[in-house]
């Protein structure tokens, strides 16, 4: 099987950068055909740099870089430094990027790839906000029946909520571009909280990171170190989760998550509750299924995956 072509939807974000990284390290199965950077945990000027830094840092400098919507479709950005810390990437002492974004808006990349690439043969991974996909779906409305597959980090249903007591952070910035999406009628995986949470980097899982002893792995260790911090003390648990990568390991080895093909609709008219994920999880309603909604995974083998991967950079 030729490697399945992806784009990356990204605001990076350390998770968002380990979740590149194990990409661009899997060339025999994952083609990366762009990355798209949208406004979320940093806003836009930061995360389009972090995403070329990220490239740099793996050593592939040919994949292009676009830079995609600045903010949500219909309310104020909202960031997360408090998390990543000031630049997104805190931790690490990574270079200014010298390859170049690219100039075309990363919302035209999406559909001209989706236009030009055979029906059914890009599969789109959202790692932040779902501003850039909505926008494009808008857009352009041909392209949904084009795209394979959608594999996004996002939401949360029994973990309920990490950035409001009911909302996951990429859904709350943006809950207008995630109802567009969930209504899209693309074949949709959802890695929510349920699943992030369990895929914990504990004090052994980084020291192997940092034991690969490349700039890479030391990098992601000292990614995760940074981010631990803020974690640690919000959950009051001795690893914290490591959520984007999520997204790129289920493409490798989607046999180790497992889930439930549920209806998820997205609240965007309550204050209270805006952004959550509703997933219909027992099935009580006559909603019809549009997502495969992942809750649990082999914690282990995903972290052995990121730590194979990862040597090669
Ligand atoms: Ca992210």
């Amino acid at each position: 099987m030729p490697p399945r072509k992806i784009i990356i939807d990204t605001d990076p974000g350390q998770d968002d950068a380990v979740a590149i990284l194990l990409a661009l390290a899997s060339p025999e199965d994952l083609e990366v055909v762009g990355i798209t950077a949208v406004a979320g945990n940093v806003p836009l000027d930061l995360t389009q740099k972090n995403a070329r830094k990220i490239c740099e840092l793996a050593g592939k400098t040919d994949v292009p870089v676009f830079a995609g919507c600045d903010r949500p479709l219909g309310r104020d950005l909202v960031t997360a430094e408090h998390v990543h810390g000031q630049t997104g990437l805190d931790g690490p002492d990574l270079p200014a990027p010298a390859m170049p974004l690219q100039d075309q808006h990363a919302v035209d990349f999406i559909i001209d790839t989706l236009r030009s690439e055979a029906p059914g043969t890009v599969t789109l991974c959202p790692l932040g906000p779902l501003t850039n996909i909505a926008t494009a779906f808008e857009k352009a409305p041909d392209i949904a029946q084009r795209v394979q597959q959608i594999v996004l980090m996002g939401g949360a249903y029994f973990e309920v909520g990490n950035i409001t007591p009911t909302a996951e952070f990429n859904i709350y910035v943006d809950p207008q571009a995630a109802d567009i999406v969930f209504k899209s009628g693309v074949d949709i995986v959802v890695m929510p909280l349920d699943v992030t949470h369990k895929a914990l980097v504990t004090k052994t899982r980084n020291d192997a990171f940092r034991a690969l002893g490349t700039p890479c792995g030391v990098a992601v260790a000292q990614m995760t170190d940074f981010f631990e911090r803020f974690d640690k003390e919000k959950y009051g648990s001795a690893a914290a989760p490591l959520h984007d990568p999520c997204v790129t390991a289920y493409l490798i080895r989607p046999d180790i998550f497992s889930g439930r093909k549920v209806n998820v609709a997205v609240e965007t008219q309550s204050e209270l509750t805006m952004g959550m994920t509703v997933a219909d999880w027992w099935d009580v309603t006559d909603r019809p299924p549009n997502a495969l909604f992942i809750g649990d995974l082999d914690a282990d083998a995903f972290f052995a995956l990121l730590t194979t991967r990862l040597a090669r950079l």
